[in-house]
């Protein structure tokens, strides 16, 4: 096995901000030895800025990239989630396997130069436009796994158990017949995934889409179905996003989505609650309580019109959180900490809600327990810079003008607050490989080429 290994003059380690930090890793790409106040052994490659953590985007789903900027306008006298959805919807029923392939492949490279070492691709289109599966019932799985191999970013691939279009098994529509799978046909796929994803080292989960999507036989039979193959497999599903949804499930059980669901299934440390905007304080409590993961995508919440989810409380709760960029109206895993912490402090008008006693820093305080809930999500060993966790590291542009000249311990602040939606990323390495070199991805040209045609063919084929 060969070792490498990286030296940076700071790093943000789990504990916080060290000096002088060599790193090494395994031919696997697996962290074996961290150390800080170490001299670089000659000829170790130096990191060009503070090294941080990768980012795990806990939520995407990767064909709406292309459709972002085509909803910006107002269509009806009050635009909402649900008019959104429906522009969506005509979008995903013109999705061919070659144009998914594309725009995911240049989607995760775009995540990759944005801080963003892994995904979890929480994935619906399963079938052909008039809902007839493909003659390869994983057709567009693979295709997401043949993206996220071309670029090099880690995987965890969830595909989604999509059955009814409302609470009390209200049939689909017919927007949704490639959305459509039985119990049977979700465990099938998975089965046949297993091996697929293993091969990649990728992981697999199950996602539910939603309570309004999924009826209580079905959730039960899914999970109990998945723990059979993996009994450590993530669970992630939509929940409480929008309050339509909310008055729905209390209309249909008498509950809350939230409450419902932990009355209902197996709630536990493997579930990653997506989204969870509306909560009660008591659902906030219970809902930590579970050690699930609150999955967070503040830029699609905010472009979608959600609300704020409630940090302080959840952290008073001990909940656990990631973030997402779901829908991509932007990738950038700095921007989404920039919206998460500026939400809180224009609902609370306070400054530096997410900080810490320990990290006062709230670009740093938020990294570390992003990193660490999106690595629980991901049910992967991404959980940061740690002997036995994978080698998926950031290097900062310490050059950068955003960043040069201010001291090592505030460049991490600056590129989350202060670098105007440039990037000051310079190198990214996912499982000890380096992706991105100077900023950018080998693949960068011809990857965004190939979106932008697939883009065009999808946007004509209306
Ligand atoms: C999705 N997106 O699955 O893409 C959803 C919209 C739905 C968000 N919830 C569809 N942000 O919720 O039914
Ligand atoms: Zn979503």
């Amino acid at each position: 096995m060969t070792t490498k290994q990286l030296f940076a003059a700071n790093a943000l380690l789990p504990t916080g901000w060290a000096r002088d930090v060599l790193v090494a890793w395994d031919g696997a790409g697996r962290i074996t030895h961290v150390a800080a106040d170490s001299a670089a052994p000659a000829g170790t490659p130096v990191a060009p800025g503070p090294l941080i953590p990768g980012m795990p985007n806990l939520h995407s789903h990767a064909f709406q990239r292309a459709f972002a900027g085509l909803t910006e306008y107002r269509a009806q006298s009050q635009d909402s989630f649900w008019s959104w959805r429906n522009l969506m919807y005509r979008f995903a029923a013109r999705i061919t396997p070659e144009s998914l392939e594309s725009i995911a492949t240049w989607l995760y490279i775009e995540m990759l130069e944005a801080g963003y070492t892994s995904v979890c691709e929480f994935h619906y289109v399963h079938h052909s436009p008039d809902g007839t599966p493909y003659a390869d019932d994983a057709t567009l799985s693979l295709a997401l796994l043949r993206a996220a191999q071309r670029a090099g970013i880690g995987i965890t691939l969830l595909p989604v158990l999509y059955q009814t279009s409302g609470f009390g098994a209200k049939p689909p529509r017919a927007d949704q017949a490639r959305f459509i799978r039985s119990t049977d046909s979700m465990l099938s796929l998975l089965e046949r995934l297993a091996t697929a994803t293993q091969a990649l080292g990728a992981n697999l989960g199950l996602a539910p889409h939603s309570l309004r999507a999924v009826p209580p036989d079905s959730l039960t039979a899914a999970v109990q179905g998945l723990t059979a193959l993996n009994p450590q497999a993530p669970i992630h599903i939509h929940i409480a996003e929008q309050t339509q949804e909310v008055e729905d499930c209390i209309a249909w059980s008498g509950q809350r989505p939230v409450q419902w669901l932990l009355d209902h299934a197996p709630v536990d440390k493997r579930w990653c609650l997506v989204h969870a905007t509306h909560m009660t304080p008591q659902e906030y409590a219970d809902a930590a309580a579970t050690g699930a993961v609150a999955g967070i995508c503040p830029t699609t919440e905010a472009n979608l019109g959600d609300g704020i989810f409630d940090m302080p409380l959840w952290l008073q709760h001990g909940g656990r959180w990631g973030v997402g960029s779901d829908s991509h109206a932007c990738v950038n895993a700095a921007e989404e900490l920039l919206m998460l912490e500026y939400g809180q402090r224009l609902s609370l008008r306070q400054r530096n809600v997410l900080a810490t006693a320990a990290q006062p820093e709230v670009a740093t305080a938020m990294t570390l327990q992003a990193v660490q809930g999106g690595s629980q999500a991901s049910g992967r060993a991404i959980g940061g810079l740690a002997v036995g966790q994978q080698a998926d590291m950031v290097a900062l542009d310490a050059q950068h003008v955003a960043l040069a000249g201010l001291p090592a311990h505030s460049m991490l602040s600056a590129h989350v607050f202060g670098s105007h939606r440039t990037s000051a990323i310079a190198s990214l390495w996912v499982a000890g490989a380096q992706r991105v070199a100077q900023g950018r991805h080998v693949l960068h040209d011809s990857a965004a080429q190939a979106f932008v045609a697939a883009r065009s063919m999808t946007i004509a084929a209306g």
